[in-house]
């Protein structure tokens, strides 16, 4: 394969604190619990609303001197935006316990009075890891599945946001928000700069992702082989898919975080017989949870599609029982974001009535949702499936920029996979008219002019796959696009250069 022009390098890590030292063991199960450790009744709040300002600086002295930490202090560590200049610390401290259910904090709100210590022990009690950071700058790192963080978030003077701030967790619900009772409705626990760190970005930032960036920076790489090989004869496969995570170029000024299989988006491309056993073990050497779904097993997803942690592997054998191009992604929440990253591919079981061809390549249809230098997929773009560039075997415009040589008359089969995450792509070939099309495991079309009719595209969804063949009869450039044509336009499009 063609070298993809893969940085090696670490990726910017950025406003997402992935990577943190190990906390200690989980506290247990039920955190659900609020448990207030102060004194909040009542008489003791009119009691203080009464003491009067010279009493308030004795209050704050009486609890400097009892805990020279106290968020009454500077130096405090916390970043918290709030001191006892702006809300008079009751002297009290609120203490939470906070897990994770699937993809949402429990609890995913908490009511705090004003002027409290606020203690969050956040326990990740999720199946894969997390992070919970607030707007104030206060974050715990992330954590494992078990781990424990103890977040002190000073004295509340008013509301304050939080999150998991691993990509697209957000959006998929992960928010705490901490209400501060009785502040006034103009009080705010802190700046609001930062709360939509990773958000404003989107289709301004990519705005140097144009067509024509994008293809002069296709140009200046080696594209990916398209060629497709034979299926080799070996019954039992092994392979090794090393996840990692890295920053890549997208045009000469703006670089994307991806997260790949063995480096590359689309992974490795696996080609095989009906029957044949594969081995894969999957490596995490990312920063947070992955995982492995093979669409050509037929195997429980409980155990093999687990997700992992990072520095663990996982064996993931399955028989390859019927033919196809089936996809394979990452399965670890949310997947449309692991996939628009990156984590995708194809394994490839031949139908046992192939027919001769002169040419095979392989087409992975995928999409990009990019937003700022350096980050990995706009959460938002994704969520409302409008991505802004689309890409054959990884690399907007690739085979645009490097068009794919064939001689006329050369019989071409093409296998297509739509990795999606989203999107339908109709394949097509301008002057070309498919005699075949093999689509989710038939033959949709087969023998062209002998009755069996003729096709002009392959039509498929997020996730299905097939292949076409086809003869050009004369040489020239024929474009092959996605024909939903505004996703040609943002880099589905490539050219069979054809020559006599
Ligand atoms: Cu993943």
């Amino acid at each position: 394969m063609a070298d993809l022009n893969l940085s090696a390098s670490p990726s910017p890590r950025g406003v997402n604190p992935k990577a943190s030292a190990p906390q200690g063991p989980a506290a247990g199960t039920s955190k659900l619990r609020m448990s207030p450790t102060g004194d909040h009744s009542p008489a003791s709040r009119t009691a203080g609303a009464l003491i009067g300002v010279v009493s308030v600086v004795a209050l704050a002295l009486a609890i400097f001197l009892s805990n020279p930490t106290a968020p009454t202090t500077q130096g405090t560590g916390t970043g918290m935006g709030t001191t006892a200049s702006s809300v008079t610390p009751t002297g009290h401290t609120t203490r939470v316990s906070v897990g994770v259910e699937g993809m949402a904090f429990t609890p995913n709100h908490i009511e705090v009075p004003v002027g409290d210590r606020l203690i969050i022990d956040f326990t990740n009690s999720g199946d894969q890891r997390h992070d919970l950071v607030f707007e104030t700058g206060v974050s715990s790192g992330s954590l494992a599945t078990g781990e424990t963080k103890e977040l002190d978030l000073g004295v509340i003077s008013g509301d304050v946001e939080g999150w998991c701030s691993l990509p697209g967790h957000r959006e998929m619900g992960m928010t705490l928000h901490v209400q501060a009772t009785g502040a006034s409705s103009s009080s705010s626990g802190a700046s609001a700069s930062g709360s939509h760190a990773g958000h404003d970005h989107g289709q301004d930032a990519a705005g140097p992702a144009t067509p024509t960036a994008l293809t002069d920076y296709a140009a200046t790489i080696d594209a990916r082989d398209p060629v497709l090989p034979p299926a080799t004869d070996e019954t039992e496969r092994y392979y090794t898919f090393t996840v990692t995570e890295q920053t890549v170029n997208v045009t000469s000024s703006l670089t994307r975080e991806t997260w790949t299989f063995n480096g590359e988006a689309p992974g490795p491309i696996l080609r095989g017989h009906i029957g044949d056993t594969f081995h894969i073990t999957l490596v995490n050497n990312g920063t947070m949870s992955h995982s492995l779904d093979f669409h050509a097993g037929l195997v429980a997803p409980d155990n093999v599609m687990r997700s992992i942690e990072p520095g663990q592997t996982l064996e993931y054998t399955f028989v390859a029982k019927n033919a196809g191009i089936w996809l394979y992604h990452c399965s670890t929440a949310p997947m449309s974001m692991h996939i628009a990253n990156g984590m995708f591919g194809a394994v490839i079981i031949d139908p046992t009535d192939l027919d001769k061809v002169d040419r095979e390549y392989v087409m992975v249809a995928s999409e990009l949702y990019l937003g700022a230098d350096g980050q990995s997929a706009d959460a938002s773009l994704l969520s409302a499936l409008s991505p802004n560039a689309m890409a054959f075997n990884g690399v907007p415009f690739q085979y645009k920029a490097h068009p794919i040589q064939i001689k006329a008359n050369e019989r071409v089969r093409v296998w297509v996979m739509d990795a999606g995450p989203n999107l339908a792509t109709t394949f097509h070939v301008v002057g070309a008219q498919f005699d075949t099309v093999w689509r989710e495991g038939a033959y949709v079309i087969r023998g062209g002019g002998s009755g069996g009719g003729w096709g002009q595209v392959l039509s498929l969804g997020a996730a299905e796959g097939g292949f076409v063949e086809f003869t050009p009869l004369e040489a020239g450039h024929y474009s092959f696009v996605n024909h939903a044509l505004s996703l040609a336009e943002k880099g589905q499009v490539g050219v069979f250069e054809v020559s006599d």
